[in-house]
C-alpha cells in the first residue's frame, strides 16, 4: 500500500460508501414507510451491530460506551492522545429517512478506513462515533449519547423512561451501555482534538441555490414543552356545549397560536406542534385530556425564551377561555452553537480544493455538534437534500452530493491531523 504525503491523492471508495449506506438503510425498514430506528430499539442496535461489524471486518476496534455510544478507532489507538472525534448517529425519527445521522457516520468511517488503508502519518488520532438516541424519537431524551461523551449525564433524568414509562435501563443494557456507569463515557476535554459532523442539510438551501457544500456557521437552540391540557371527559350527545371544558379544543388553540409565533421572523424561527394525544380519543366522548409537544427553533436564546414564555402565557389564557387546566414541563432544552472558525476554514478550504460551491448557512435542525460545542471546538458540513425533505420516507441526496461531502470530510480531515 502506498502512503500519500498530499492530499490530491487523496479519495474515499465511493462504491464502498454507497454500498454501506444501502446496506444500512435495510435496517429498521418500516412497512408504513421510510426508516424506523428509534434509539435504544431492537433496530438501532442492529445498526450498531453492522457498522461495528464492518469496522472490525477491516482492522478496525469498535466498542460501545456506557452511554451506547458507539465508537470506533485504529487498531491500538491510544486513548490518551488527542483525539479528534468524526460522527453522527444511526438512530432515525419514526418513518424517517436513510440519511439523517447514518450518512455523517458512515462517511467519518470512510475517511478512518482511507486513512489507515493508506497509512497516513496522524499527529492527531482520529475516532468515529456513532451517538446514541439522537432524535430522542422513542425515549425523549435526544441529544443522549453526546451529551454523556461531554460530561453532561448530570443534566440527564435519572430514571429516564420511554413513551411509554418504560425505563431506560433495560433497554441501555442490551444495546450495551450501563445506567449507573455514565461517568465513565464521558472524554476529558483537554484530550479532545475537535469534532467534525457531516450530515445532509435537511432543507431547501443548497439546492434551491445550486450550491455543493453548506459550511454551517450556527446551530439553532431548541426548546421542547411537553404540555398536558385537562378538561372534564363527557358524553358527546348529552352534554350541552355550553358546559364542555374540552381540552382538544384548548389544544387547537394553542396549535394555531404557536403556528402564529415565528409571525415573519418576529418571534423565533420556526415553532411546532408535533405530537398530539387524546384521550380517552373516542369518537362519542368530550375529550378529558391532551397531551402534546411545542417545539421551539432559534440560533438567539433570548428570542427563544421570548418565545417559550409567551407559550407558557397562553397556557393560563387558555385556562381561562375553556374552562381548562395545564400542566406545562420542559422536555428539551439545547443552546443555540457557533461553529468554530479555525474548523470552518479548514472545511472551506478542502472544499475550494475539491472545486466546489460553499454557502454559509445556519443549521435550523439540532445536531450532536452543539452539544460537542460545549467541550470542544465543533464544525458541520452539509451536503444538498433533494427537493429539501428530511424526516420523511423521502428523504434522498443524489450519489455526487454524498460522494463529494464525504470528500470534503476526508480532505478536511487530513489537513487538521495528518503530518
Ligand atoms: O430535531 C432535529 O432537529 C434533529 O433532527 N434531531
Ligand atoms: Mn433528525
Ligand atoms: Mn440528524
Amino acid at each position: 500500500m502506498t502512503s500519500t504525503t498530499g492530499t490530491d491523492l487523496l479519495s474515499v471508495d465511493a462504491s464502498r460508501l454507497l454500498d454501506h449506506l444501502r446496506q444500512l438503510a435495510e435496517i429498521g425498514g418500516d412497512p408504513a414507510g421510510g426508516i424506523t430506528r428509534p434509539g435504544f430499539s431492537r433496530a438501532a442496535s442492529l445498526a450498531n451491530d453492522f457498522v461495528a461489524g464492518m469496522a472490525r471486518s477491516r482492522g478496525l476496534d469498535a466498542r460501545i460506551d456506557a452511554g451506547g455510544n458507539l465508537l470506533i478507532a485504529r487498531d491500538g489507538a491510544a486513548p490518551a492522545r488527542p483525539t479528534l472525534l468524526l460522527g453522527s448517529h444511526l438512530d432515525t425519527v419514526v418513518n424517517g429517512g436513510w440519511l439523517d445521522g447514518a450518512y455523517g457516520v458512515l462517511a467519518a468511517l470512510e475517511s478512518l478506513l482511507t486513512l489507515t488503508e493508506q497509512e497516513t502519518d496522524l499527529h492527531t488520532e482520529v475516532v468515529v462515533v456513532a451517538f446514541a438516541n439522537e432524535e430522542g424519537a422513542l425515549f425523549p431524551q435526544p441529544f443522549w449519547g453526546s451529551m454523556v461523551l461531554a460530561g453532561m449525564s448530570d443534566d440527564l433524568p435519572a430514571a429516564p423512561t420511554d413513551y411509554n414509562g418504560n425505563p431506560l435501563s433495560a433497554a441501555l443494557r442490551r444495546a450495551g451501555g450501563d445506567l449507573t456507569n455514565l461517568p465513565s463515557a464521558a472524554w476529558p476535554p483537554a484530550i479532545l482534538a475537535g469534532y467534525l459532523e457531516l450530515h445532509i442539510e435537511q432543507g431547501p438551501v443548497l439546492a434551491d441555490e445550486g450550491a455543493d457544500v453548506g459550511l454551517v456557521d450556527a446551530i439553532v437552540g431548541r426548546t421542547v414543552l411537553s404540555v398536558e391540557l385537562l378538561g372534564v371527559a363527557a358524553h358527546a350527545g348529552t352534554t350541552p356545549m355550553r358546559s364542555r371544558h374540552d381540552p382538544l379544543v384548548a389544544a387547537a388553540d394553542l396549535t394555531t397560536f404557536v403556528h402564529q409565533l415565528p409571525d415573519g421572523g418576529r418571534n423565533c424561527q420556526v415553532a411546532t406542534v408535533g405530537r398530539l394525544e387524546v384521550e380517552p380519543n373516542s369518537a362519542n366522548t368530550v375529550p378529558g385530556q391532551v397531551r402534546l409537544t411545542v417545539d421551539l427553533r432559534d440560533v438567539d436564546p433570548v428570542r427563544l425564551n421570548a418565545a417559550s414564555e409567551a407559550v407558557r402565557a397562553h397556557l393560563h389564557t387558555l385556562d381561562r377561555r375553556y374552562g381548562t387546566s395545564h400542566r406545562c414541563t420542559l422536555a428539551v432544552c439545547s443552546r443555540p452553537a457557533v461553529m468554530a472558525p479555525h474548523l470552518r476554514r479548514a472545511i472551506a478550504a478542502a472544499a475550494s480544493d475539491l472545486g466546489l460551491r460553499v454557502r454559509d448557512m445556519n443549521s435550523g435542525a439540532g445536531h450532536d455538534a452543539q452539544i460537542m460545542a460545549t467541550v470542544t471546538p465543533s464544525a458541520m458540513i452539509f451536503i444538498p437534500s433533494i427537493g429539501g425533505v428530511s424526516h420523511v420516507p423521502d428523504e434522498n441526496s443524489h450519489d455526487r452530493d454524498l460522494v463529494a461531502g464525504a470528500q470534503v470530510l476526508l480532505h478536511t480531515v487530513h489537513r487538521l491531523v495528518a503530518r
